[in-house]
């Protein structure tokens, strides 16, 4: 049996990735920063056979000490600020947790692997292409970081890239791009317009209030993409890989989609008022990947389309919302 251990296992991707590995039979562990963490107790009795460990990715000795209790085969690193909005808040937070903590766990990997058995995962983003240098984006083209999120996450990314050349570990970084699903934190926008308007459908409110509505994204759906990481890990050779849809909407056509999902009448307009604390001090304007490499290797491709995403993402919100009102 393979153990795997899993940083920010109670976020959206370590409740779909654990649900992965636990249906493969692997022994599942995850970090928590305990004290903090509003998730543990919904994560803990959804996944009750789970060993969650105290620990943060902003303190070397807790992650010496988890990777040696857990002795992990494979280590998932997801752990990060990982808010764009909030990282213009607090930077160095954001520089430290999401930049620094991957440092300090590929350093913690490294003291205790000393066979180099250990294969690691990290979870690098598409918001480190940032001001895109051409369109689609893939595993070539260079990084322009917009947030302190994005320049964090391309710090953690040449970490990785470094110690994989300089120390011959087994490190994969995947390129995500925006992904999503019923398990995506309510800052997000994408839960944040699902949720408003499964609200609005079900009479609980009238109007929400959203930013630039012209950015555009390359929204995939989160179950599909977790698939991916594990299949990284499985390869003879560590790599790096873009994942993604290959599709591009705006903020504008996912709300518009949200609006047909829930067969509700009106347009954008009629539902959605501008409020510019949600606009940031820089953009990424446009992201789209290509993910020719992830499909020719690994195999992978995505399952879920944008509209079957968005459908998925309103009919849970109706539901969680519908269940709530009748309480
Ligand atoms: O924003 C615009 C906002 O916060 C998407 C993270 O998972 O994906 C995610 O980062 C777009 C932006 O995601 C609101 O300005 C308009 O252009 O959902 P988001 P993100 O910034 O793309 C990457 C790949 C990651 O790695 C990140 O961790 O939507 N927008 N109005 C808004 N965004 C929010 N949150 N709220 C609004 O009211």
């Amino acid at each position: 049996m393979k153990t795997a251990l899993i940083t920010g296992i109670t976020g959206q991707d370590g409740h779909h990735l654990s649900a992965l590995l636990l249906s493969k039979g692997y022994e599942v562990h995850g970090l928590v920063n305990g004290q903090r963490n509003s998730r543990e107790s919904e994560f803990r009795s959804r996944f009750p056979s789970i060993k969650l460990h105290r620990g943060d990715l902003a303190d070397f000795a807790s992650l010496i000490a988890v990777i040696q209790k857990v002795s992990p085969d494979e280590v998932y690193n997801l752990g990060a600020i990982s808010f764009v909005g909030m990282s213009f808040e607090q930077p160095e937070l954001t520089a430290n947790v999401t930049g620094l903590g991957t440092l300090r766990l590929l350093e913690a990997v490294r003291k205790h692997d000393v066979e180099g058995k250990v294969r690691f995962y990290q979870a690098s983003s598409s918001e480190m292409f940032g001001k895109v240098r051409e369109t689609p984006q893939t595993e070539l083209t260079p990084f322009h970081p917009r947030s302190p999120y994005g320049v964090a996450k391309t710090f953690a990314h040449y970490s990785c890239v470094n110690y994989r050349e300089a120390y011959g570990m087994h490190i994969s970084c995947g390129i995500l791009f925006n992904h999503e699903g019923e398990f995506r934190g309510h800052e997000f926008v994408t839960r944040k317009i699902t949720s408003n308007i499964a609200q609005i459908k079900l009479g609980m409110k009238s109007r929400f209030s959203l930013g630039d509505l012209k950015p555009k994204r390359d929204w995939g759906y989160a179950g599909d993409y977790v698939e991916a990481m594990w299949l990284m890990l499985q390869q003879a050779n560590p790599d790096d890989y873009v994942i993604s849809t290959g599709e591009t909407h705006s903020v504008q056509e996912f709300v518009t989609a949200a609006i047909k999902a829930a067969d509700l009448s009106g347009t954008v307009e009629d539902y959605v008022e501008f409020d510019s604390q949600f606009v940031r001090p820089a953009e990424v304007d446009l992201l789209v990947g290509d993910n020719s490499k992830a499909r020719q290797v690994l195999g992978w491709k995505p399952r879920v389309n944008f509209e079957e995403l968005v459908s998925i993402m309103v009919n849970s919100d109706i539901e969680y919302y519908g269940s709530k009102r009748e309480l």
